[in-house]
C-alpha cells in the first residue's frame, strides 16, 4: 500500500506539494499546526525521496478539500510513516482549516544543487531576502520556496 496512502498534490515540480493521506476511504490533508522539517522528513522518506528541504505551511500549494485527517503532528524524524508519528486523533480538526494545509518540498535527485530559497509572502515568489532563517543547503523551517537556479 505504500505510495497509495500518501501523496503530494498540486506541486509545481516533482517531489513537492500538499501532503494528502488516504484514510478510512477518503483522501484528506494535514493541518500545519506544529508542522516542521522533521515531519516533512518522514513524509519525504516515506515517499522514497532522500530528505526534506522545506516544510511549508499555510497551503503553499493550494488548499485541499475533504477531511483534515491529521493535526499536531510531532515526528521525531526517523519514523517510517507519518502515521507512526505522534499526532492528534484522526479528524480531530476543529481548529484547522484548509488554508492551513501542510506541504513538503523534498530533495529531488535532479537539479537540487543549484537552488535558492526565497521567503514566500502571500504565496507568490519574491526576491526579498528571507527573514525566516531559511538556509541553503539544505534545510528550511519556515515559509520558503526552493527555486532552481538557471545556469
Ligand atoms: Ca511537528
Amino acid at each position: 500500500m505504500l505510495g497509495k496512502q500518501l501523496r503530494l498534490a498540486d506541486g509545481v515540480r516533482n517531489a513537492e506539494g500538499r501532503v494528502e493521506i488516504f484514510h478510512d476511504g477518503y483522501w484528506g490533508t494535514v493541518c500545519d499546526d506544529y508542522w516542521d522539517i522533521k515531519d516533512a522528513q518522514v513524509v519525504c522518506r516515506e515517499l522514497g525521496y532522500r530528505e526534506a528541504i522545506a516544510a511549508p505551511k499555510r497551503a503553499l500549494f493550494g488548499e485541499g478539500n475533504g477531511h483534515i485527517w491529521l493535526s499536531n503532528v510531532h515526528c521525531l524524524g526517523n519514523e517510517s510513516s507519518i502515521e507512526d508519528c505522534k499526532h492528534a486523533e484522526w479528524n480531530a480538526n476543529s481548529y484547522c482549516y484548509h488554508f492551513e494545509d501542510a506541504s513538503v518540498i523534498c530533495y529531488n535527485e535532479t537539479g537540487s544543487l543549484g537552488r535558492l530559497m526565497f521567503l514566500l509572502p502571500d504565496h507568490s515568489l519574491s526576491n526579498q531576502k528571507n527573514h525566516y532563517g531559511c538556509v541553503f543547503p539544505p534545510k528550511c523551517n519556515g515559509q520558503c520556496m526552493v527555486v532552481d537556479l538557471v545556469t
